[in-house]
């Protein structure tokens, strides 16, 4: 009996000895303290987004893309804010204004967006960024509801709406998209997701229909159909073909 037990012991007792310094070493250890300070305004960024408070849509609850990336090849990373709508805002006509931000390198942003040309972008969600077109210069593309926008950088500080050239335009409402060269022949290739069908000019009212309230509460009104993605093609004549 003892022969049995007295391995068994020995074993268990290296088990412990093996945990001890790990757990000494976790009891010991004190917690990651991470610290983070907005420093938002001081680094003179002054960008606002706008969207509506009472949400009545699924699609003004959306939105808010954001991208760092070196525009310029300076070194820095550079901002570009995707700004929204809301339907008031589409009903009277009105736009908002997406914004680039040039990293100074010393702490502090400047507001391009003129200069470069891109910030008329409609209502805008999503945005990834890649150098399609293999030139050094990393490009932005937008998502929407509404065609979406491929702007190529022309490395001088601004950028061309090349959305047409390159049939990228989906008129749908897309909402993420991702840069991804998927067959490896050294052309970025993109793709695009689609969310919902939605229509902003035939909208219902809220509060009113099926797909407005639920149980009779008024919620956030919401859609009928769902919209299927998109893998565009990038090809040797720089347009670019859905295969999806
Ligand atoms: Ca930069
Ligand atoms: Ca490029
Ligand atoms: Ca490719």
């Amino acid at each position: 009996m003892s022969l049995r037990i007295v391995p068994a012991l020995a074993l268990i007792t290296s088990f412990v000895i093996l945990l001890l310094p790990a757990t000494a070493w976790m009891i010991k250890s004190p917690p990651i303290e991470v610290d983070f300070t907005d420093i938002t305004e001081n680094a003179g960024i002054k960008f606002k987004h706008v969207s509506s408070p009472e949400k009545k849509y699924i699609v003004e609850s959306m939105s808010g893309g954001v991208a760092l990336f070196d525009y310029d090849n300076d070194g820095y990373l550079d901002i570009y804010f995707v700004n929204s709508l809301t339907v008031d805002l589409v009903k009277s006509k009105q736009k908002t204004r997406s914004a680039l931000y040039h990293n100074n390198g010393d702490g502090m942003f400047t507001d391009v967006t003129d200069k470069a040309g891109i910030g008329d972008i409609g209502w805008g969600m999503g945005v990834t960024i890649g150098d399609y077109n293999n030139d050094g210069f990393d490009d932005i593309y937008v998502t929407c509801l509404g065609p979406n926008h491929l702007l190529r950088n022309n490395g001088n500080g601004t950028f061309t709406d090349v959305t047409q050239n390159a049939r990228v335009g989906d008129p749908r409402w897309s909402t993420g998209a991702a840069f991804v060269d998927y067959d490896n022949d050294g052309k970025l290739d993109l793709f695009v997701s689609n969310y919902v069908d939605f229509d902003v000019n035939n909208l219902p009212e809220f509060g009113k229909g099926r797909t407005c309230q639920f149980k009779g509460i008024p919620v956030q009104c919401c859609w009928k159909k769902r919209l299927k993605c998109r893998l565009l093609l990038r090809t040797p004549t720089s347009l670019s073909v859905p295969v999806i």
